[in-house]
């Protein structure tokens, strides 16, 4: 088939749409009328160059102009993506003409309360992994005001995916103090019964997937599970009642800059992309994957200017400032549901104050003072304390009691989790199926086995059920 015939046939299958679509049942005329426009203008991109036209017309760029001045685009040239913010560095509006943020009060009280737990709980299990009570921590100093505020501006129903560094994202949904600690310790209460390091929290209850230790495996995840929830919206069968628009949901999907040198990150914007799917892409660029910084992770401009590159809506966003990572986490999320749905990427500005994790000493890379620095200069925590003190909502005393109590909440929930007995022995072969296999049985048996021959060697008084957790269950 030459070039020409085959426009031909796309230009007649496009004619031939409407008569299609004329005979369609009312369901599907619903989705096209959500669907309306890609797909079509693609087909109407696709066809053929018009004689005498300034614009290409070939499928695969639509709308660019003709030049016959021969000039490459040069990163350099372009000026680099905004980033928008509400408050300045001492809480205060920067544009005096907007009115005050649409937030509640008590709403701006959880958030720093929210945010300050993370931070005391941070400090407390730093030191405790490093007093050897915990094998691993990772704190989120300097990133509270991304996880919070982003949380947030999520209904409770919205399904997250997270990489390690969101604590905020899982108080501010209402993971308890328990919950967190139950899973340090890798106690009998971690949903994950002890199979994850410290930190890979997840919530079925808050819909959280569980964190998952290879980089970025959660970003194409995340953009199946937004495509799935799409499919979801739109299978409304004659007879069905049509999903109700409100009740609607979005994936909200967290990484790391340093993630999205990863090729899923790549593979999941392009899908989430073409594939329309609502989900809002959340990168928290902190200037660190580990020891390498962003100037050797990347040329462009940062993450955001890849969001356009697949096509995607892209907003940088000042992450110190919480206020703005919500506002702009809200829209984010209209759009994601807006005309037949589509992904946002947002790109949340940050600094990584403390090293890596408890296995990384930062001052190894970079320079005590660019911390001490960037720890004086800005934190989403003063910001955000400095606007509740402008409005009268917030003082030293109150700073002073909110500190006392919640570090006293978190010791308690501390030494709960620490006394804990672990899950049973039987939990390192449970969960992978829906029952246990011959194979695995077999695997338990020997175990057994091995540690009742050994009883002095294998001291089992701390698994819950001791030797009976490896008791082979009648189905
Ligand atoms: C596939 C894969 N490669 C490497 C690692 C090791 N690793 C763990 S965290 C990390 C840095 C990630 O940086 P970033 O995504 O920016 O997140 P941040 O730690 O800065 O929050 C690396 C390289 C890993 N976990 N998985
Ligand atoms: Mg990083």
């Amino acid at each position: 088939m030459t070039l020409w015939q085959g426009a031909r046939r796309l230009a007649s299958r496009r004619a031939s749409i409407p008569a299609r679509q004329a005979s369609r049942p009312p369901y599907l005329e619903a989705r096209q009328q959500r669907h309306p426009t890609p797909l079509q203008a693609r087909w109407s991109s696709s066809i053929s160059q018009r004689p005498g036209s300034d614009h290409v017309h070939f499928p695969g760029a639509v709308n660019s102009k003709f030049t016959t001045t021969l000039s490459f685009d040069t990163p350099a040239d372009k000026p680099a993506m905004h980033t928008y913010r509400i408050l300045d560095q001492d809480g205060e509006i920067v544009d005096k003409d907007r009115g005050p943020p649409d937030v509640p009060a008590d709403q701006l009280l959880t958030w720093y309360k929210n945010m300050i737990t993370v931070s005391i709980m941070d400090l407390i299990m730093f030191e405790a992994q490093r007093q050897g009570r915990l094998s691993f921590y990772m704190v989120s100093a300097g990133e509270e005001g991304i996880a919070v505020g982003s949380a947030a501006a999520l209904t409770p129903d919205d399904v997250i995916f997270a990489q390690y560094r969101e604590a905020g994202v899982f108080a501010q949904r209402g993971f308890t103090l328990d919950e967190f600690m139950s899973q340090l310790f890798a106690n009998a209460h971690d949903p994950g019964r002890g199979r994850n390091m410290p930190v890979h929290y997840g919530s079925d209850r808050l819909h959280i997937h569980t964190i998952s230790s290879p980089l970025a495996t959660q970003i194409p995840h995340a953009a199946g599970a937004a495509y799935a929830l799409k499919l979801q919206d739109l299978q409304t069968l004659p007879g069905q009642e049509a999903a109700d628009p409100e009740k609607r949901r979005v994936v909200a999907c967290y990484f790391g800059e340093g993630a999205a040198s990863e090729g899923d990150f790549h593979a999941a914007l392009n899908i989430a992309a073409t594939r329309s799917c609502p989900v809002v892409f959340m990168c928290r660029n902190n200037g660190y994957a580990i020891s390498t910084p962003t100037l050797e992770q990347y040329r462009g401009d940062g993450i955001a200017s890849r969001g356009v590159g697949y096509g995607i809506d892209t907003i940088r966003v000042d992450g110190n400032d919480i206020l703005a990572v919500y506002e702009v986490t809200k829209e984010a999320r209209r759009r994601a549901l807006t005309n037949g749905c589509k992904p946002v990427l947002i790109e949340a500005m940050s600094y990584r104050v403390s090293h890596h994790s408890t296995s990384d000493d930062s001052f190894a890379y970079r320079a005590r003072v660019e911390v001490e620095d960037w720890k004086r200069r800005d934190n989403p925590i003063t910001r955000l304390r400095k606007y509740l003190e402008s409005q009268g909502l917030w003082s030293e005393e109150k700073e002073q009691e909110a500190r006392k109590g919640i570090r006293k909440e978190v010791l308690a929930a501390f030494a709960r989790a620490e006394k804990e007995k672990r899950p049973p022995l039987r939990c390192l072969w449970e969960d992978v199926y829906a029952d246990l296999t011959e194979e695995q049985l077999d695997q338990m048996r020997a175990m057994k086995d091995v540690v009742s021959r050994y009883e002095a060697e294998y001291d089992l008084s701390e698994f819950e059920g001791g030797i009976g957790g490896l008791d082979v269950k009648k189905p």
